[in-house]
């Protein structure tokens, strides 16, 4: 796997190497963003007891750690793996001025919010949470980041247009409709953050502005944070859907439910952000309970495609000679090293099972208010965004390289440990800090300095075991992605055997099925607009004109306002 078939095409200068880029830059930047994760097990385990280790303070580096790993990388991949998606399935040219122009975008913007990052003027955490203020160059350069992924969106909307004019009454490649899906659910979350940057914290930074309302500032952000976990999850669901069965060797049970689970995504993941905010004033019960609801119906594709991934994957495996109940499991390619992506794919979707199970229990109102702000919550997203989503990036990353490059995968044994390792890491690393939420340990705090340190009149012993079990479980994971940087670099440095060439593959379909809902993506994008403003309306307009409470700005340092 990993070199060109019959079937494969050959990229325009400008595709490829943009493509190349968008995975490269980011991978290198996840050096920094893993560093820290590791350090921020160290620091709640106790094992770190001091505000800052190499000069970068605790918030400063747990800020680098979400911005890198949550916001740049995946963006940057879901950018490059929708160049290659477009290219491949619909053997489309893009300007290539235009694609520059959105890379050049990504690039200023990615390197602004850095240096921000790193100088310490822009410790507000990958939820930008004011009243934690950064530095105007922060916001401006996340803005940038977000309008240049927006062109590639529009030239895919073009090239797809264009493909149907020329295929009239044929399918749309499924690849192609869960790209299109990820991307106009990115676009409607981005909208509300545009305008709480724009709006209210970039005013505010410059000083025309001396506070902020920070709950409408949480509300719009969490109007986008939670359709980003589902821009984060639909390319992982690509190629889960798409490549998955035939690396399995099977066939795809039922396309028709892929591409319904897509479009359920679009009407589904943007109504429902008030769950991040069931313990927030100033919003009412009513909406709160709604949003709830919406969220457990948002959960329904994402069970419709465990369903259909198992039944794949069954298909598969007793055609491989598979029988019994369960033992036809043995007959999948889990290590097999020329089918890596199988053993990316299928870790992360163990993961999954613990990350969709955590998801319901917090989506619950009155569950929720057990594990709110507890480490409960960054448990359940080292199983989804960290298991899943970012296996298949990572894995696929691997795989664009090796095909856009012509250079062959290095140390494919070594290769197969990756995922494995990470899902050892992450099941050790969501236990520890699962139970410690469930017994009160908070979340996004520096315990080194109070709760894991003995001298600390806070101090928690019950926390400690698990604390120290998070912390065995992110060394498990760090040494995880040691692994896939020798694999990465000793890839990127290796010798070009052969002519670059792309060649993504596909699952035919277990049998025909023709679903007339799911050909067309405008009554489903009518529906969410509508959706979108019965839900969230109401809400913002009380919260806009309801008794204001506007706050100045905090260093995450000093519990004083600044300056
Ligand atoms: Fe979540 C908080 C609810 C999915 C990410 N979530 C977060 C945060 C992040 C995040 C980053 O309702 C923290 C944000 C912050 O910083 O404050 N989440 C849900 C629900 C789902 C869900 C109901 N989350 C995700 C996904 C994420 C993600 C996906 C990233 C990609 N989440 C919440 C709530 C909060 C929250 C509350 C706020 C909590 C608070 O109080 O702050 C659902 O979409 C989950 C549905 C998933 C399933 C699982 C399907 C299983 C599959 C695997 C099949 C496996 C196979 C292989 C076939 C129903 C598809 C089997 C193989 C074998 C060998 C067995």
């Amino acid at each position: 796997m990993g070199t060109a078939s019959d079937d494969a095409i050959e990229l325009d200068a400008a595709t490829r190497q943009v493509i190349l880029l968008l995975l490269i830059i980011p991978t290198i930047l996840l050096i920094l963003g893993i560093y820290h994760g590791l350090l921020q097990t160290l620091y709640r385990a106790g094992i770190i007891q001091s505000s800052s280790v190499l000069g970068l303070d605790y918030y400063q580096g747990l800020t680098l750690h979400g911005v890198v790993n949550a916001l740049v990388f995946t963006t940057y991949f879901e950018v490059a793996f929708g160049y290659a998606v477009m290219a491949y399935f619909l053997r489309c040219r893009m300007h290539a001025g235009v694609t520059w122009l959105a890379f050049a975008l990504m690039l200023i913007g990615t390197l602004l919010a850095a240096g921000a990052i790193l100088s310490g003027a822009a410790s507000v955490l990958y939820t930008f949470y004011p009243p934690l203020r950064a530095s105007p160059v922060f916001y401006i350069g996340a803005t940038l980041l977000v309008v240049g992924s927006w062109i590639p969106f529009l030239q895919w909307i073009a090239a797809y247009l264009a493909w149907r004019r020329a295929h009239a009454g044929e399918p749309t490649p499924l690849a192609v409709v869960g790209m299109l899906a990820t991307f106009t659910v990115w676009l409607m979350a981005t909208l509300p953050l545009a305008y709480e940057v724009i709006v209210l914290l970039i005013p505010w930074s410059l000083g025309l502005t001396s506070t902020v309302d920070v709950v409408l500032a949480r509300t719009l952000f969490w109007f986008f944070g939670h359709p980003l976990v589902y821009f984060w999850l639909l390319p992982a669901y690509v190629m889960f859907y798409v490549m998955l069965p035939k690396l399995a060797g099977g066939k795809l049970y039922s396309d028709a439910a892929g591409r319904l689970a897509f479009m359920l995504f679009i009407v589904l993941s943007c109504p429902v952000g008030l769950h991040h905010q069931f313990a927030d004033p100033g919003l009412s019960a009513g909406y709160k309970w709604l949003h709830g609801g919406l969220t457990f119906l948002v959960a329904i594709p994402s069970f419709m495609t465990a369903f259909t991934l198992a039944a794949s994957l069954e298909y598969a495996a007793r055609r491989r000679g598979g029988g019994g109940l369960f033992a036809w499991w043995a007959k999948l390619p889990w290590f097999d090293a020329d089918r890596y992506l199988f053993a990316y794919f299928l870790a992360g979707l163990i993961l999954f099972l613990f990350g969709g199970i955590t998801g319901i229990i917090n989506a619950s109102v009155s569950m929720n208010n057990l594990v709110h702000n507890t480490s409960w919550i960054p448990g359940h997203f080292h199983t989804t965004v960290g298991g899943p989503v970012f296996l298949s990036f990572i894995g696929m990353t691997l795989f664009l390289i090796t095909q856009l490059t012509g250079k062959p995968l290095r140390l494919p044994r070594l290769n197969l440990w990756v995922p494995y390792l990470w899902l050892c890491g992450v099941s050790v690393f969501s236990t520890g800090l699962s139970v410690a939420g469930l017994l009160g340990e908070p979340r996004r705090t520096n315990l080194g300095l109070s709760y894991a340190n003995p001298g600390s009149p806070l101090f928690q012993p019950a926390w400690q075991i698990w604390a120290h079990l998070g912390a065995v479980g992110g060394i498990i994971m760090t040494l995880a992605m040691l692994a896939f940087f020798c694999v990465f670099f000793a890839t990127l440095f290796g010798r070009r055997v052969a002519a670059p060439a792309l060649a993504l593959p596909a699952a035919d379909a277990y049998r025909e099925e023709s679903l007339a809902l799911v050909r067309n993506f405008t009554p489903w994008v009518v529906t969410a607009i509508v959706l979108l403003v019965i839900a969230y309306a109401p809400p913002i307009y009380s919260v806009v004109t309801g008794p204001s409470q506007p706050v100045p700005a905090f260093e995450p340092s000093s519990p004083v306002p600044a300056g």
